[in-house]
């Protein structure tokens, strides 16, 4: 069933609630007529297009990407591309990314279109094992 509806007044109103991802637009067959008399009528179409709004947030599919590097990778060899998701229309679902935590060291950088993980700096097992054997990158979608 439409969302949209006409009343006798030739007033459209919004019946339901509505969702440009399922419906982005409508083609509204409007017909008016005399009282008693079908074959004085006429036909118009509305065409309602929807504004998307900003409602979904981008997500990643995973919590937690695992990743092996070899000390001796060169700068600028991507290491990992993540890749999030977000459920608007094209206006509300461009995505940036951006490194927020775990990169003390500036060894990694991150590409804010592409979701490519990068080495940015020569890696060094020894220092960074000194810091916990492991580097973790917190990554943020936005
Ligand atoms: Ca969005
Ligand atoms: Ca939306």
């Amino acid at each position: 069933m439409l969302p949209l509806l006409l009343v006798s007044l030739g007033i459209l109103y919004v019946n339901r609630s509505l969702d440009f991802e399922t419906s982005p637009k409508y083609f509204l067959s409007i017909e008016c007529s005399r009282k008693g008399s079908s074959s004085l009528s006429d036909m118009t179409t509305i065409v309602v297009n929807i504004t998307d709004i900003n409602e979904h947030r981008p997500r990643f599919p995973k919590d937690l990407y695992s990743v092996r590097v070899l000390e001796n990778a060169f700068v600028g060899d991507v290491v990992l591309t993540v890749s999030a998701t977000d459920e608007d229309g094209p206006l509300n679902s461009a995505i940036t990314y951006s490194l927020v935590g775990g990169n003390q060291l500036g060894h990694f950088d991150i590409h804010p279109k592409k979701g490519e993980l990068q080495v940015a700096k020569a890696l060094d097992w020894e220092q960074v094992s000194h810091v916990g054997g492991a580097q973790s990158e917190l990554i943020r979608a936005e």
